[in-house]
């Protein structure tokens, strides 16, 4: 069974309150898809929905403790050695689509370490946590990196740079891929980077990379890896993956291979 600290089971109370009305959602959604009128709306609106209810949640629970949300940015907290890192909806453009695929992310960090993680997607009922030093868990089945050790049979994930971006992180992007996939047995483009952590962790996935994410994309995607014995770092292979925007994560033998391709297309 999961070790579960009082902590993670307010996450994961919160997490399945704030999912109750997702689920409704996304039947709402597959009806709007075919009207004029167009989701964004209803989605924005779910969006800051889920994050009030967690950060209600956790504050009933947990008084004082510090958020840093997608929606509400930075809220301080009393206590200064907790925060919570949270992605109401990591995925948005799935859910907006319909598609099954998004996911609630709380991390926990006490003392600027994470300590608790949680990823749950409510269209499937998956609930992937992690407790330091703990394991990282699937509803309550143990976690554990896949175990391949040479490239070519990787099925790896990736993100693809947001509207907005520069020129030149399409240009790397496309040289990324160039380089990943003829040596690898797949790539696969899901949208929702706490969902892809937390499929490497489950080794579903062997190797996840991506740039320009936030803080609430990976905090809890972090520890799973981590806590499933994978390896996680920033794209230059050092540890600013939380704050720095980009991150890699695979097991320890893939990890170097997958960086040095991915630093060599770069170049
Ligand atoms: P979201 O669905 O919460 O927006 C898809 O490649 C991943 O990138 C998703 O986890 C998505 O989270 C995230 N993402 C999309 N737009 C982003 C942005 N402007 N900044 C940071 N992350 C973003
Ligand atoms: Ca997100």
């Amino acid at each position: 069974m999961a070790y579960i600290s009082p902590a993670l089971n307010v996450m994961m109370a919160a997490a399945r309150k704030a999912a109750r009305p997702l689920v409704r959602d996304l039947g709402e959604l597959e009806n709007l898809q075919v009207s004029m009128k167009g989701p964004a709306d209803f989605v924005s609106s779910a969006d800051k929905r889920t994050e009030r209810i967690l950060i209600e949640e956790l504050t009933r629970a947990r008084p004082g403790y510090g958020f840093l949300g997608e929606e509400s940015g930075t809220i301080e907290g009393k206590d200064k050695t907790h925060r919570f890192i949270i992605d109401p909806i990591d995925g948005t453009t799935n859910f907006l689509h319909g598609i099954p695929h998004f996911a609630i992310s709380i991390g926990l960090e006490r003392e600027g370490q994470l300590v608790s993680a949680l990823v749950y997607n409510p269209a499937t009922d998956e609930m992937f946590v992690a407790e330091k030093g703990h394991g990282a868990y699937l509803n309550s089945k143990r976690l554990r990196v896949a175990a391949r050790k040479t490239l070519a049979g990787v099925l790896a994930a990736t993100g693809f740079p947001f509207l907005g971006d520069e020129d030149k992180d399409f240009a790397r992007m496309q040289a990324e891929l160039a380089a990943v996939m003829p040596v690898t047995s797949g790539i696969r483009r899901m949208g929702a980077a706490s969902l892809d952590l937390a499929y490497v962790a489950a080794g579903r996935y062997d190797a996840f990379w991506e740039r320009g994410l936030a803080p609430w994309d990976v905090a809890a995607g972090i520890l799973l890896v981590k806590e499933a014995q994978g390896v996680v770092s920033d794209l230059n292979g050092g540890p600013d993956m939380l704050e720095g925007g980009t991150i890699l994560a695979a097991n320890d033998a893939l990890h170097p291979q997958m960086l040095k391709l991915i630093k060599a297309a770069g170049k």
